[in-house]
């Protein structure tokens, strides 16, 4: 206020430091054992893909040599390609699944 009340002021700062979360590819490698309906199975199951978009994205892995399955957040991703691997190796299939920095 005016004339000397002798304001003190309490010091606050907002908090500009706060990053943006870094974004992570999980990404899905063809090889030539794994068969097409587990890689399609896969994909409905752990990326929530329709029948549709799963063997769109099964047969791009499969001409081309990789494919994306998704854009998570590190922990998700982390959790995402764990999950697959684990999948693969308990129906004994060599399938990979690796994240990548977005
Ligand atoms: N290439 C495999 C086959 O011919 C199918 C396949 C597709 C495997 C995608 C892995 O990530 C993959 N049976």
């Amino acid at each position: 206020g005016k004339d000397g009340e002798g304001q003190v002021g309490v010091v606050t700062k907002t908090q500009p430091k706060t990053k943006q979360p870094s974004m992570y590819k999980v990404l899905l490698l063809n090889d030539d054992y794994t068969p097409m309906e587990f890689v399609v199975m896969v994909l409905k199951r752990f990326f929530k893909m329709d029948l549709e978009q799963a063997t769109r994205v099964m047969l791009h892995v499969h001409q081309k040599g990789v494919g994306i399955c998704g854009v998570f957040s590190y922990e998700v991703a982390e959790t995402k390609v764990n999950q697959v691997m684990d999948f693969a190796r308990q129906n004994q299939h060599p399938l990979q699944c690796t994240l990548e920095k977005a």
